[in-house]
């Protein structure tokens, strides 16, 4: 029997965890996720990007920064319509949850926010969870997010509190945590978690863990992104993780945090069928589906409905509120 959820975990004691044997690692994982999540169950998660490139933050993995040259162009805001149309048919092609992203540093009060706001309430009204992904918000701007039904704010810590000043400089890692108090005290759920393949130490893997698996309570989803390496970021010549890192990092996520979705984000089209099924045996239980993530090609569709058939596992749908919470379909 596993023991009650825990929200004092040290760095050393998720070193340990994460450099476990893999076997014994994967099937502590497993054992956890079957306490706590639908044991054959991934939930289908689209993502779409509102507003494209330009942004003036300098992440050094992301190809929409203004600081890199990665000739992806600066786009103006996608209509609310257009936005309602991409979601209708990511609905159709059965995703649960709706993520619309921007290039942007933070929020801005005014039209383009305006807009997001009725593009939350159109998802929504079809019978989606929604999620967006902004930037830095006010607690009033998060508060109007919740007025208008937004179920989860994606805004990622990326790395450990001491190496995430070699990846960006023009903003702070308390900016990004003051961010997220706003979204938990509007009533927001909580989508939070980083990336791997950045060059950073397991110790780093670690303290990020560690930051997330302290809050209380726990983000109700963590993505794992392992690094899109674009040519013309300062990162573009990093070398692909193995596979077998993204397989630690899912599994010591469930066993830190076992009610929260852990998604395995960015970096999936690299990733063979046989290391994605090693993914979710360790624990992750949800995807990005679609054909883009967000300027990066991500697995097609139909490659994914068919390694869920063959792993005889089931979308999970969301819960009657739409709440982060899903149950799986009966
Ligand atoms: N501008 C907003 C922000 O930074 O919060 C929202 C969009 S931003 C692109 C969302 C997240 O995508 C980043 O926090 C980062 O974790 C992830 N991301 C961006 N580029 C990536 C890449 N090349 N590889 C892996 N993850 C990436
Ligand atoms: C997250 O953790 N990963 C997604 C989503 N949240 C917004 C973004 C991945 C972006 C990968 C690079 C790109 O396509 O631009
Ligand atoms: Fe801007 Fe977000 Fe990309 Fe950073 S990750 S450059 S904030 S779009």
């Amino acid at each position: 029997m596993e023991k009650a959820i825990r929200y004092d975990w040290t760095t050393d004691e998720i070193l340990e965890i994460l450099d476990a044997p893999l076997l014994d690692l994967v099937h502590r994982a497993q054992t956890v996720h079957r306490q706590y999540q639908p044991a054959n169950a991934i939930q289908l998660a689209s993502l779409l990007n509102i507003k494209t490139g330009g942004c003036p933050e300098d992440c050094a993995y992301c190809p929409q920064s203004a600081h890199h040259q990665v000739g992806l162009g600066t786009e103006s805001m996608m209509t609310v319509e257009g936005v309602l149309e991409a979601a209708q048919r990511a609905k159709e092609n059965g995703a649960s949850r709706f993520c619309m992203g921007a290039a942007w540093r933070e929020v801005r009060d005014g039209s383009d926010f305006d807009a997001v706001l009725e593009m939350v309430r159109g998802v929504r009204s079809l019978g989606m969870e929604a999620c967006t992904t902004l930037g830095m918000l006010t607690g009033e701007q998060a508060h109007r997010l919740a007025e208008a039904g937004l179920t989860a704010y994606n805004h990622n810590l990326d790395t450990g509190p001491e190496y995430y000043g070699s990846i960006i400089t023009t903003r702070t890692y308390e900016d990004r945590l003051k961010t997220l108090e706003h979204v938990r005290k509007a009533g927001i759920t909580l989508c939070v978690g980083g990336i791997i393949g950045m060059g950073e130490s397991l110790r780093d893997r670690a303290r990020l863990l560690e930051v997330l698996a302290t809050f209380d309570p726990h983000p109700e989803s963590v993505p794992i992104n392992a690094l899109v390496a674009v040519d013309g970021t300062p990162l573009e010549d990093q070398p692909p993780i193995n596979p077998l890192e993204l397989v630690r990092m899912c599994a010591t996520a469930r066993i830190l945090m076992p009610k929260a979705i852990v998604r395995l984000s960015a970096g999936r089209s690299a990733l063979s069928r046989e290391s994605q099924i090693l993914c979710f045996l360790a624990g992750a239980n949800s995807i990005f589906y679609g054909e883009k993530l967000l300027t990066t090609k991500n697995v097609q569709m139909d490659e994914d409905l068919q390694l869920l058939r063959d792993i005889g596992a089931e979308a999970l749908i969301p819960s009657a509120d739409a709440s982060a919470s899903t149950s799986p379909r009966k």
